[in-house]
């Protein structure tokens, strides 16, 4: 019997590797027309995709890491561990948009995206990005198509809602960071996270329960995986005996990664403030502590957020034994981006996720997979196994990846991924990866009459500091172009942009992602010429001083050899912000009284 595995287990392996010898271009846009096949000929399989947040696969044990992750492991050795997923963006909002749709953040044509970056204009993917009007979305089509939907976990694609002004708007009750959590907050929090199921009901999905809207908020701002993981369980047991999909987004892993085993403490705190009792849904946070210290592992260094995430997936693998609707349900775990290279294009801990699927009718088990795959391919694929009824009017840029699942030889693959994050675009293929950082014109204005010290957060490709110039401690972080042979140079340090030998190659890569760039219909530095698109080599003095400068978080400290001369900086004087002037008042008040 283990004979007869590891010859299926090879054949897959091979299968994958020979299936995509023929290698065709990507066109960037594709229209969806697969779909029809699963439904007609087998049961429609149950789906549920699980998505962490900011985890790196040096977090798992089964992609080599010293790490408590059991569940985890299990679903690798009985499923398809894949080796080169990716993310086409590296925050969350844009990550979870294309996993929503099957679509580029930059695609997106929701009212904020076209509102922030008119399509004259160089698009800006980031937290801007919202689901469609129209709702072309997996929750929806999947639902038209026989399925019931469920969302369970945090959301963060929706509009805005962080100001009193927008609480108000939308009549939800804000409640500030320094409020208690008492029961006035617990009220609110309640109050608002029946309206967070509400709107993605309104968005296509059938059943929503346990909703984060973003990230944790104060004052309960702590991880709490069994008051989602109960409401997962809910919707499993309800529609067990019928097509379902579950789109399941945990809080964990986000940092800073002590506030996991700090939560651990506080049992009672959710989405929806104060519970009466934690549910048992999960193994005993307890339990899982001792594991831990058995192991030798300190929950402090991280392992509490990744043995507790990985016991999610475990409370969801039982559900389905015990139900017995396992072998038929496709179990996809993912993460929306890394962690230490988030808000950059590299590939470790940035766009790499962990990815590992489970679906015991049809996957073998122990299967591995190096193609390149991505977050887009996630909609296109539920769409093809569900049979779904796709609208033509749906733009989709992912594919199914149907073919990696069965062990087939799918005709054509891809022979590069495109990404994308505020002014930085880039494609990879398995050996190379090219970036390309465009800053609109505008931008460049401010760059350069900018003050030294403000550089970093104008420079990061998303125009902010802390996780916006996390990659700045690759040295190449700033450059307009950026060249590597990602086999030889995982990392990302060696920048061969400049390197006369390279030039083909360069020019290779280049042309990728002009063709990719074209079928956004949008300007985009010198590859789409336009609007307020901006060649490079325009701030060539300010990117070589912003090399200099060391960037920890949002402590910028610049070279100590050079002396600003504050007189020389005209806009030393900046306008003082709201909360300054705020603070000020209050300060003359306290000093009048
Ligand atoms: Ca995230």
């Amino acid at each position: 019997m283990k004979h007869l595995q590891l010859n299926r287990r090879d054949f897959l392996k091979g299968a994958c590797a020979g299936a995509f010898a023929t290698i065709a271009p990507f066109r960037g846009l594709a229209r969806l027309t697969l779909g029809g096949q699963a439904a007609r000929t087998n049961k429609r399989p149950n789906i549920i995709l699980f998505i962490t947040d900011d985890q790196d696969k040096s977090s798992i044990g089964a992609y080599g890491a010293k790490a408590l992750t059991p569940n985890l492991d299990r679903m690798a050795s009985e499923g398809v561990i894949f080796h080169q997923a990716y993310v086409n963006s590296t925050v969350c909002t844009p990550s979870r948009y294309s996993f929503l749709t099957g679509r580029y953040a930059g695609r997106s044509y929701s009212r904020r995206y076209e509102e922030e970056c008119p399509r004259e204009k160089q698009g800006f993917p980031s937290f801007n990005v919202e689901l469609e009007e129209d709702n072309m979305n997996v929750g929806a089509v999947l639902q038209k198509s026989g399925y019931v939907t469920g969302y369970v976990g945090k959301f963060h694609v929706g509009p805005d809602i962080k100001r009193p002004r927008e609480y108000e708007k939308f009549d939800l009750r804000y409640i500030s960071n320094d409020a208690p959590p008492d029961y006035t907050g617990t009220a609110a929090f309640r109050h608002n996270e029946r309206w967070y199921r509400e709107f993605l009901k309104k968005k296509g999905f059938s059943w929503a329960k346990h909703i984060y809207w973003g990230n944790l908020q104060k004052p309960f701002n702590h991880h709490n995986p069994e008051w989602t993981i109960e409401a997962a369980l809910e919707f499993i047991e309800e529609n067990k005996d019928r097509p379902f999909y579950l789109h399941y987004c945990t809080t964990l892993l986000h940092g800073p990664d002590k506030s996991w085993r700090v939560s651990m403490d506080h049992r009672r705190v959710s989405g929806e403030g104060m519970l009466n009792e934690l549910p048992k849904v999960m193994t005993d946070r307890r339990v899982l502590l001792k594991r831990l210290e058995d192991n030798g592992l300190d929950p402090a260094q991280g392992h509490a957020g990744y043995s507790w995430a990985d016991d999610s997936i475990g409370a969801i693998l039982k559900k389905l034994d015990e139900l017995g609707i396992a072998e038929n349900t496709l179990f996809v775990f993912t993460s929306d981006h890394g962690s230490n290279m988030k808000g950059s294009l590299y590939n470790i801990d940035g766009t790499n996720v962990p990815c590992i699927m489970r679906w015991p009718s049809r996957i073998r088990a122990g299967s591995e997979c190096d193609e390149l795959i991505q977050n887009v391919d996630f909609a296109p694929t539920f769409f093809d196994l569900a049979g779904a009824k796709v609208p033509k009017e749906y733009v989709v840029d992912g594919r199914s990846l149907r073919p990696l699942l069965k062990g087939n030889e799918p005709e054509q693959w891809r022979d590069h991924l495109y990404f994308e994050i505020g002014s930085g675009r880039a494609v990879c293929t398995k050996d190379w990866k090219y970036i390309a950082v465009r800053y609109p014109k505008e931008r460049i204005d401010q760059i350069k009459k900018a003050r030294p010290d403000s550089l970093p957060k104008l420079m990061a490709y998303i125009g902010r500091s802390g996780i916006g110039t996390r990659g700045a401690q690759n040295p190449s972080f700033f450059d307009s172009d950026q060249l590597y042979n990602v086999k030889q140079d995982a990392k990302e340090r060696n920048n061969l942009a400049g390197n006369p030998e390279y030039r083909e190659r360069l020019a290779k890569m280049r042309g990728m992602l002009k063709e990719d760039l074209e079928s956004f219909h949008r300007p985009f530095g010198e590859f789409v010429p336009g609007g307020n698109a901006a060649p490079p080599g325009l701030i060539d003095e300010q990117i070589e001083l912003v090399k200099k400068i060391k960037i920890n978080g949002k402590k910028v400290i610049l070279p100590s050899d050079r002396v600003f001369d504050e007189q020389a900086q005209p806009d030393r004087q900046r306008k003082p912000t709201e909360r300054q002037m705020r603070r000020d008042n209050k300060r003359k008040q306290r000093r009048t009284r």
